[in-house]
């Protein structure tokens, strides 16, 4: 079996040496041009000079769960994607949202700002009840985000492509149970994967739809939101504010409006990271799996683009 790496804004060598324990019969390299075509690649937002040099792959691991960078590019004939299926990503996802999400709730930025100040103040407790979550996207981290959410009592609502049914969550799908959903949410938390119905959905239509007071959790991918119409509602008060990790832009250009403002906390695309040991040990296993002919997990389908 022959494995090559091609992984932007990683370092190889760990995965090199990871992989070649967990596959001691396999060849494993990190490409340079001009290398022999392989079996199998594991890659994170590769160019197309790399998949051009690849007639023979079978499967392109991808080291995340997001797969909209590979999609935008030409793959090799029959060669499946297949994308990280969890390996600890959820249980991070949740940790992100539900602090986030409770941090706006319980007013913690506020009381921060106090204790800076040297100000010892209360606020008044709020009502879970006032404050309906929505989750959009319910795979592999939406759902186990408003599993978490549902933990806090919070009233969680989901939207979908197909319907759900999940302990705690009510659940909206598809076009028709849109509308809906957004004007049920008062918090929304976007954990949709970037495709072409999903590019720019949440704009000054979704957002506007929430009640009022709403708050934005954005950690899918920066070319969902169009950062201007959030901008407008923060600014106007129907929005309260923003937690956002993902950006069109990465890094967040210096001097872009969200870096310093008071009602926008940003995070360096950090909600859920590759756990290399646990990722490493699923990708190789995958790998002994499909050389066997078997199923995997993790199958992307290039035409619904996730
Ligand atoms: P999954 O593919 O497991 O789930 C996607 C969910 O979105 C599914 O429930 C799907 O519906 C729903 N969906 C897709 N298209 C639509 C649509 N047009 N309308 C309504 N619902 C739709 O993805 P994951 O949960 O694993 O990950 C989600 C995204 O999170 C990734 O694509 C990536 O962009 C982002 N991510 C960000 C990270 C970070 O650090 N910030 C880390 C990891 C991921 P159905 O179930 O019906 O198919
Ligand atoms: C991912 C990401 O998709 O890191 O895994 O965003």
């Amino acid at each position: 079996m022959n494995i090559t790496l091609c992984m932007a804004q990683t370092k190889p060598e760990p995965w090199e040496t990871g992989l070649r324990a967990a596959l001691p019969g396999a060849t494993v390299s990190n490409w340079q041009p001009g290398d022999a075509p392989a079996d199998y690649a594991v890659v994170w937002a590769p160019p197309q000079a790399f998949l051009d040099e690849q007639p023979r792959l079978k499967a392109l691991f991808n080291i995340g769960a997001g797969v909209d960078a590979l999609l935008k590019l030409k793959l090799p004939p029959g060669c499946q994607i297949v994308r990280l299926d969890d390996a600890g990503m959820s249980v991070q996802m949740a940790e992100y949202v539900c602090h986030a999400v409770i941090r706006h709730f319980r007013e913690f930025d506020g009381y921060e700002a106090d204790v800076k100040a040297g100000k010892w103040s209360y606020r008044k407790p709020r009502m879970r009840a006032d404050f309906p979550v929505g989750v959009m996207g319910l795979g592999v981290l939406g759902e186990r985000v408003a599993r978490a959410l549902s933990v806090f009592e919070f009233p969680v609502h989901g939207w979908s492509r197909s319907p759900k049914q999940i302990e705690g969550v009510q659940s909206h799908s598809g076009s028709d149970g849109f509308n809906t959903f957004r004007s049920s949410c008062r918090v929304l938390v976007n954990l949709l994967p970037l495709t072409p119905d999903t590019t720019d959905i949440l704009n000054a239509q979704t957002l506007s739809l929430l009640q009022p007071g709403g708050y934005l959790v954005n950690v899918a991918r920066g070319a969902h939101l169009v950062e201007e119409d959030l901008l407008t509602l923060i600014d106007s008060g129907h929005l309260a504010g923003a937690t956002l990790d993902v950006f069109r832009t990465e890094p967040l250009p210096a001097g872009h409006p969200f870096w310093n403002h008071p009602k926008i906390t940003v995070t360096p695309h950090t909600s859920a990271r590759t756990l290399r040991e646990e990722s490493i040990a699923q990708i190789a296993g995958k790998m002994l799996a499909l050389s066997r002919g078997e199923a995997v997990a993790g199958l992307v389908d290039p035409r619904s683009g996730y």
